[in-house]
Order: C-alpha cells, then sequence, then structure tokens
C-alpha cells in the first residue's frame, strides 16, 4: 500500500550532494554530548542545540532527511512551532526543491546476548508497528534501527551475526508497513587491533547476512537505504589513506549490497569530522561502478565541533551555526567527489573515538 511512496522517499534521501543528520541521540547519549561541554541534560538545552541545527542559515540545503529522537519529533522549536514543520517547510521559497524528511529512531537500545563475549542484539520490538502509525502520523517517513557488533578472536559470532540480521529485517518489514523507509544500520565498532582486511571479511559476512535476511522477510529493497561503517583498521592499529579506506568499503559493498538499495548512507563511528569527509570523498572519486549513492548519516562527525563552538552560550550560536554549514557543505561535495579537504580548524580534525565507548 505505501510502495510507491517508500520508494520515493528513499530515493529522495538518496539524492547526490545531500545526506542525513542523525539528530538522533537518546537522552542517555545527549546526556553524554552535554555534559562534555558542562550544559545540563534538561529538555530546555536539548531543545536549544536541536533548534540550532534545525535553523542553521543555508545548511538544510545540503541535507535530504533528518534523524529525531521521539522527544523531538514531537517537541516545538522556541517560537512554539513544531520542529517537525520547521524542517518540512525548509524550502526557501522553492517548495519541494529542498525539500528536508523527518526521519525517527525507532529501537530501544541494546541488550547482550547471554553466553556471548559481550555482544548484543536491539530492542525495541514492542508496539512497534502501532508506533510507527503513530510517528507516521506525526510526520516522519523514514525510521532508524542501529544494530551493533564487534570483531574480536571469535566475534563477531555467528549467534550475533543471525540475530541482528534478523532483527533488522524484522524491524524493515515493520516499518514498510507503516509507510517508514526504514535505514538498515548494522554498525560493525571499530574496536581493536585488527587490520583493515579483517574488517572487510567481517563487514561482507555480516551485510551479506543482512541482505539474505531482508530477502527472507520480503523487504522491499527499492525502499530501504543501508547505513554501514566505513571499513577501516581497527582503533589500535595504524591509520591508512582515505583512499585505501575507500577501496576496501567500496569493494565490500559491491560484493554484498544488491543495486535496488538507492543509497548508502555511512556512520561516521568516531572518526573525525575531516577523516569522514575525506574517506566519503575518496569512495566517490573511485571509478568503478557504484549503483547506489555513497552519502553520509553522521551523528558525531557533523555536530561535533558545533557542539563545541556553542558550549551551550546564546553568543556562540551564529559560530556554531558557521561551523555547521561548513560540515554540511564539505559532507555534500563528498558525495560528489569534490571535496578539495580542509574545511573547518583543528576541531574538524580532532578524533572522536572514545574506546568501548556505551551509547
Ligand atoms: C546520533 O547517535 C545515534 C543515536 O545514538 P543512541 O541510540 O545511542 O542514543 C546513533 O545511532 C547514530 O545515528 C549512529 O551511531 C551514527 O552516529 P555516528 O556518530 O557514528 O556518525
Amino acid at each position: 500500500m505505501y510502495v510507491d511512496e517508500l520508494v520515493k522517499n528513499a530515493k529522495y534521501i538518496a539524492t547526490p550532494g545531500k545526506g542525513i543528520l542523525a539528530a538522533d541521540e537518546s537522552t542517555g547519549t545527549i546526556g553524554k554530548r552535554l555534559s562534555s561541554i558542562n550544559v545540563d541534560n534538561i529538555e530546555a538545552n536539548r531543545q536549544a542545540l536541536r533548534e540550532l541545527l534545525f535553523t542553521s542559515p543555508n545548511a538544510l540545503q545540503y541535507l535530504s532527511g533528518v534523524i529525531l529522537f521521539e522527544e523531538t519529533l514531537y517537541q516545538n522549536a522556541s517560537d512554539g512551532n513544531p520542529f517537525v514543520q520547521l524542517l518540512q517547510k525548509n524550502d526557501n521559497g522553492i517548495h519541494n526543491i529542498l525539500r528536508l524528511i523527518p526521519g525517527i529512531k525507532v529501537d530501544k537500545g541494546v541488550v547482550e546476548l547471554a553466553g556471548t563475549n559481550g555482544e548484543t542484539t536491539t530492542q525495541g520490538f514492542d508496539s512497534l508497528g502501532a508506533r510507527c502509525q503513530q510517528y507516521y502520523k506525526a510526520g516522519a517517513r523514514f525510521a532508524k534501527w542501529r544494530a551493533v557488533l564487534k570483531i574480536g578472536p571469535n566475534e563477531p559470532s555467528e549467534l550475533s551475526i543471525q540475530q541482528n540480521a534478523q532483527g533488522l529485517a524484522r524491524y524493515a518489514i515493520i516499518c514498510q508497513e507503516n509507510g517508514l523507509v526504514p535505514i538498515v544500520e548494522p554498525e560493525i565498532l571499530t574496536d581493536g587491533s585488527h587490520d583493515i582486511a579483517k574488517n572487510a571479511a567481517v563487514t561482507e559476512t555480516v551485510l551479506a547476512a543482512v541482505y539474505k535476511a531482508l530477502n527472507d522477510q520480503h523487504v522491499l529493497l527499492e525502499g530501504t537505504l543501508l547505513k554501514p561503517n566505513m571499513v577501516t583498521p581497527g582503533s589500535d592499529s595504524p591509520k591508512v589513506a582515505a583512499e585505501v579506506i575507500a577501496e576496501h568499503t567500496v569493494r565490500t559493498l559491491r560484493r554484498t549490497v544488491p543495486a535496488a538499495v538507492p543509497g548508502v548512507v555511512f556512520l561516521s563511528g568516531g572518526q573525525s569530522e575531516e577523516e569522514a569527509t575525506l574517506n566519503l570523498n575518496a569512495m566517490n572519486k573511485l571509478e568503478v561502478l557504484k549503483p547506489w549513492t555513497l552519502s553520509f548519516s553522521f551523528g558525531r562527525a557533523l555536530q561535533s565541533s558545533t557542539l563545541k563552538t556553542w558550549a551551550g552560550k546564546k553568543e556562540n550560536v551564529a559560530k556554531a551555526q558557521e561551523g555547521f554549514l561548513a560540515r554540511c557543505k564539505a559532507n555534500s561535495e563528498a558525495t560528489l567527489g569534490n571535496y578539495a579537504g580542509g574545511s573547518g580548524d583543528e576541531l574538524a580534525s580532532e578524533s572522536l573515538f572514545v574506546k568501548s565507548y556505551k551509547y
């Protein structure tokens, strides 16, 4: 019943030159972000941060979607108008050209899989269909569900791969039944001393399992998006050039992601803002067949320096928004392989990786 709409919205979100702002930090995660700038985790401060982002002059033209946490989906901006309307009306007078689609995080975080070495599965199936219906009514047209896997001597285990693939597929079909484009996010954490070849092999196995599960559960691939990790060496291994990351990542995707999927929107996973942009740019410069748009759905790599510049102070809002604009523009260029590098100050090059980070 929603087929045409799902396909249209997924395709729009994957428009080359545009990407997604992941601003769906749950109350706990946003609390960690706010405490890093000594700001209290109260609703007024969460609203102020989201308002800074969503009203950032000229930045939203580089975005096709914003992922929200439930609180933000139903929250008003300080002028009393709902954030959702503010995002949907981002037409700068050219209606539908600069359209921005609100999305919603629908998972409820992860729990440990018994008998494993700290591996997890994602929760959130209770009333998922009913919640999707409500979110659709509130204006959301896509959703996100994050599965988390890790690389270790015996990880990811077969149990973790299968549980997370099945979970993502079940979530995806429930979203589609209720009109939301599912973003399928199997994040393989960067923690570890493995090399890039190991990450490529694990990512290939995980993505192959995910697409088998999506097929088994009759998910319409044209109405989905994939949000994977980039293929990099582990955080305790020496870094490699963006071109090497690009080759490994694109090769892995070419082996596993069907051409019916309109877009791959990467997570940044603790990379610095500049690293994430340069890696995305290098992928889009590769001269091999890439049947999907390669874009971004960054959380930390779009917000981190903006957050630090803002520091919770009204007088810093304009400067923080300038930084946000610079990151959005740089990533937009990277989706086209046109990013020359060097956008932003030293904050943009700071690593955002936190070892064994718990969301
Ligand atoms: C923005 O953070 C998202 C929500 O986190 P929690 O569920 O833990 O509150 C997170 O899912 C995010 O969308 C992805 O991890 C990608 O973010 P990064 O920072 O890796 O680009």
